[in-house]
């Protein structure tokens, strides 16, 4: 299986975009043989850098996540951005609606951006992410950057798997500091408040001291707080200042291979839950499903045991 694609992966390594956008569909899509590709490329993975960037919609994600492409750009890094916003202005290279602002790297091989299908995704949005960014790992990008919308169960799933987690809050937005705090307070490695050129940046900044003075993180760090007007490049400098130093406490205090131990922990967890529930499915096709419930309804038979004789059947299957 893994020599048909070895054309693919090939010209992925190179760097090719095309080839990264066909790997990435296979995968995304889950179209025959999308397993057997990511096996042939996990061994080429772990060398990108993963960054994470969640906030509400209209927070100004998209363009900071613009900007830090161009800053890693002119260091000559090569980068791949995942939108997991359906707002999100940029779709597998495509220009959506008024943002031109994108169009600067269109003709930068070495950025590439792709949106993820929110809707049905087959194999869990948190899951098909991690697998899309494994692909582009794969390719030999140096930075990942995940566009995530809100700070629901998917984002924290998605942003989990991030190296570097970016929260990103806007003025006048003060009492949902407060009602997002438990979601953001434990994933957030650096908060941004962008649209600073508004009223109201030092109130946010207070309330999020505030927050942080009553949690304490198991790994010590105390998230940096970065002021950005992300339309003119403002703080750009001291984002990516944020983001260098977070990395280096990661490296002295050995959080890296932790962090990763940890990421995989809950990753292995869902890979096995859905094989699992797959294969049960397996079992229970053409109706078997609703006879079982209508059994356990008319209580002819018990869920408990039910339940057991399904899984036994799967572990001798
Ligand atoms: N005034 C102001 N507007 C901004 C700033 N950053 C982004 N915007 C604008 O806010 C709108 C939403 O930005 P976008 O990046 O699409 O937000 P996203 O939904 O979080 O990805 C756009 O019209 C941006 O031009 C900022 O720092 N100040
Ligand atoms: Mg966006």
């Amino acid at each position: 299986m893994s020599t048909e694609f070895q054309p693919l992966i090939q010209s992925l390594r190179s760097g090719d975009p095309r080839s990264l956008a066909r790997a990435i569909s296979i995968v995304e899509n889950r179209l025959p043989g999308w397993a057997e590709l990511l096996k042939a490329l996990f061994p080429q993975t772990g060398h990108a850098r993963i960054l994470g960037l969640t906030g509400a919609p209209g927070a100004g994600k998209s363009t900071l996540v613009d900007q830090l492409a161009k800053h890693y750009r002119k260091e000559n890094r090569t980068v791949g951005i995942i939108a997991v916003d359906p707002t999100s202005p940029y779709t597998g290279g495509a220009i959506l609606g008024d943002r031109i602002r994108m169009q600067d790297h269109f003709s930068d091989p070495g950025i590439y951006i792709r949106s993820m299908a929110t809707r049905g995704s087959l194999g869990g949005l948190a899951r098909t992410t991690a697998d899309v960014a494994t692909v582009m790992d794969a390719s030999g990008r140096d930075l990942i950057m995940i566009e995530t919308v809100g700070v629901g169960q998917d984002e924290v799933d998605i942003v989990r798997l991030a190296d570097v987690t970016v929260v990103i809050l806007v003025p006048g937005m003060g009492d949902d500091v407060q009602s997002i705090k438990a979601g953001i307070m434990e994933i957030a490695d650096i908060f941004v408040i962008n649209k600073s050129d508004r009223e109201g940046a030092e109130r946010v900044e207070r309330e999020i001291r505030a927050l942080q003075s009553l949690a304490i993180r198991s790994d010590h760090w105390t998230p940096s707080i970065v002021k950005t007007v992300a339309s003119d490049g403002t703080g750009i400098g001291e984002l990516v200042a944020a983001i260098t130093e977070y990395e280096a406490y990661l490296q002295k205090e050995n959080l890296v291979l932790q962090h990763s131990i940890e990421n995989w922990q809950e990753r292995l967890i869902e890979m096995l839950r859905d094989s699992l529930l797959e294969r049960a499915r397996d079992q229970m096709q053409d109706g078997r499903l609703a006879a079982y419930a209508a059994e356990v309804a008319g209580h002819k038979r018990d869920p408990y045991t039910l339940v057991e004789e399904i899984v036994s059947k799967i572990a001798k299957s």
